[in-house]
């Protein structure tokens, strides 16, 4: 290109983008939340959501995403392609409007339903203006046309016809690198991507996504996601190692003025729920019309049927919403032209003409199963009347619990409370055995540190509804101490300590005992879990004497490290000791390493995907032995130090 036709190209609309995209450089959290690793993730999602809208708008069937050897990361769909003809407003090509002017998506794409959860459509701009480069290809009228972009958006070319291609082939391809100025790391991990990639490909039927990482030399195939049966394969998917209770999957539909809704479940014999929901793709968190509709059918047909059956008999009370939702496994999908995303964070649907909908679609779907399948029926309300037995049995367990539990000193006598009332400054350590515990005791801080030792076990709350958890002394001791209650009457507001460690020994003991204990937290109190109250603390594993010094360290790299620093001399006299276990630390020892504030180091506790958490748990305290048993031979090669 001549410098004439460049001077012409940069005319003063296109100081106007840039300064739009360099505002997007000054505040990129306003546009993707935040400029970590989940940020960087975030870019790939910007893209991949474009491809997405044309395949919801019926254009596109296939989409690769492919991470680059130098960490570029590029996305392909078999869509219309971008258009590139010269855009009247702009009067530069669309798909340098699309990608360098802000908020451009939302007003040139037309109908169809849109991924607006997050950035309406202005998404493509925010990925230029974060990335060193981007690179722009389409497919289009037989020609192959190429855009470039360098340093956060400034056009390197115009788009420019690079070649030719058959007259029917179409799609966009787009390739970014995103700017390590600007994120705290620029390595995507392969993992993060996968889990979304597998949940778009189940909420978009007969799209099929590849993944591949090009950094990995041996593995050149990826992943490839193509689900025909859509939602009913999520459930499926998320059943897999549990025990479901009928055969088929239900999966309703319904569209109506153009709002699509579906519904797919399947109950099982665990007593979680896995309810999600989403609208457009996007997960709506915090529920909204569509949950709401299908919740208030859903308890609504299966009492109806319970009466008419007899099954409930007249003097008995309703089933509730919870009792219905024990070992549910529902996925519930809405595609809408014009969501409204209400809440803090969005998370919400308020649409309120997509209650009706969900309700009608679910009601007259759910009923006639119920109908038509008479054993399931009967298995699936018994067991929702099983449910609510428990659920009474646990009020009345949790009425005896709340008089006894504060007024025997039996309690009082365990927990070593701390003297702060405050529970922002104050912390308990659940700590395994009373020798420990009695170390804890002498070496915390009595005015913030709380001690609560475990006498006995805990029970695997995998395996057992509330009522028989309320019956175990040390839940109902931990239940106690946290102040926030369980079950219909759990309040995270009245949580009496900012942080709950669990302190356990580093061996096999202590690691089950930690399991346990966080099954229950994710169980029973998962919005402690969710608020990021719970830690792990790390005591150390070895001690590194030498002379007159007292070295610990948490592991294996961190020793090394250490004699490594040492003088040869030095290194040849120091006589390493294995800790085995809490209860041989002194009081001095144990503050020093593990409760110090200033000192120790906490593992903080968090749920990134609840599908995977959940499968976990099931896994590890399930009643299903065979997943549990390949994993543990899978993982068999990870243990170093095995302490029977
Ligand atoms: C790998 C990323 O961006 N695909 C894509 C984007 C668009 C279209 C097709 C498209 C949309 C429309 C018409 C329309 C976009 N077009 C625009 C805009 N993949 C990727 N594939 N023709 C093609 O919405 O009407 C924005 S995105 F605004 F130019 F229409």
């Amino acid at each position: 290109m001549s410098e004439e036709n460049k001077q012409e190209h940069y005319d003063a609309s296109d100081i106007q983008v840039l300064e739009g995209l360099e505002a997007v450089r000054k505040r990129p959290g306003m546009y993707i939340g935040t400029t970590d690793v989940k940020g960087l993730h975030h870019l790939v999602w910007e893209i991949v959501d474009n491809a997405i809208d044309e395949s919801l708008a019926g254009y596109c069937n296939n989409i690769e995403i492919i991470i680059n050897k130098d960490n570029s990361v590029t996305v392909k769909d078999d869509g219309r392609g971008i258009p590139v003809d010269v855009h009247p407003k702009t009067k530069i090509s669309t798909v340098e409007t699309v990608y360098t002017v802000l908020h451009a998506g939302g007003k040139f794409g037309g109908g169809g339903y849109k991924v607006s959860g997050g950035l309406h459509g202005v998404g493509a701009s925010v990925v230029n203006a974060l990335s060193k480069w981007v690179e722009v290809t389409v497919y289009k009228n037989g020609k192959i046309y190429n855009i470039r972009f360098e340093n956060g958006g400034h056009t390197k070319h115009p788009l420019e016809i690079v070649g030719e291609c058959e007259e029917n082939r179409t799609g966009t391809w787009v390739t970014f690198k995103p700017d390590s100025d600007i994120f705290d790391t620029d390595i995507f991990d392969y993992e993060t991507l996968k889990v979304r990639v597998r949940e778009l490909a189940f909420l978009n039927k007969g799209l099929r996504i590849t993944l591949r990482d090009d950094r990995d030399e041996e593995d050149t195939t990826g992943d490839t996601f193509l689900y025909e049966g859509g939602i009913s394969e999520y459930v499926k998917f998320i059943n897999q190692n549990k025990t479901p209770i009928h055969e088929d999957i239900i999966h309703l539909e319904g569209i109506e003025d153009n709002v699509f809704f579906e519904v797919a479940l399947q109950y099982n014999t665990g007593y979680n729920d896995n309810i999600y929901s989403f609208v457009n793709n996007i997960n709506t968190h915090d529920g909204g019309t569509h949950e709401e509709g299908v919740r208030r059918a859903l308890t609504r047909v299966i009492n109806s049927y319970a009466r008419k059956t007899n099954m409930l008999k007249e003097k008995d009370e309703s089933l509730t919403g919870d009792d219905v939702k024990e070992g549910l496994t529902m996925i519930i999908s809405c595609k809408h032209p014009n969501p409204q995303f209400e809440g803090q964070t969005k998370g919400r649907l308020g649409n309120s003409e997509v209650r009706k909908l969900a309700d009608k679609v679910f009601s007259e779907g759910f009923e006639k199963f119920l109908l038509e399948n008479p054993e399931e029926a009967k298995i699936i309300v018994n067991k929702a009347m099983l449910a609510s037995r428990a659920r009474n049995a646990a009020k009345k367990a949790r009425e005896i619990t709340r008089k006894s539990d504060l007024t025997t000193t039996n309690f009082f006598g365990k927990l070593s409370d701390c003297k702060s009332k405050d529970p922002k400054v104050s912390e308990i350590f659940i700590v395994e055995g009373d020798s420990a515990g009695g170390s804890a005791k002498k070496g915390r801080d009595s005015m913030t540190q709380a001690i609560l030792p475990l006498r006995g076990k805990i029970l695997n709350v995998e395996k057992s509804r509330l009522d028989k958890a309320l019956s175990n002394e040390e839940i109902r001791s931990i239940i106690t101490a946290f102040g926030t209650g369980i079950g219909d009457d759990f309040d995270l507001s009245k949580l009496r300590y900012d942080k709950i460690i669990i302190m356990t020994d580093a061996d096999v003991d202590g690691a089950h005992i930690r399991v346990l204990l966080l099954t229950l937290f994710y169980r029973f109190f998962k919005p402690i879990v969710e608020a990021g109250h719970v830690y792990a603390a790390q005591p150390p594993l070895f001690r590194i004497m030498h002379g007159k010094t007292r070295k610990y360290v948490l592991d294996e790299p961190e020793k090394d490290a250490y004699l490594a620093s040492l003088p040869e001399n030095v290194r040849s006299r120091a006589e390493i000791a294995r800790m085995k276990g809490l209860g041989e630390m002194d009081a001095e020892e144990l503050n020093e390493t593990t409760m110090d504030i200033e000192k120790r180091t906490l593992r903080k506790i968090t749920v990134d995907d609840c599908v995977a958490a959940d499968a976990m748990f099931n896994k590890l305290m399930g009643e299903e032995v065979e997943p549990r048993r390949e994993f543990i031979e899978a993982n068999a090669r990870y243990v170093k130090n095995l302490d029977i």
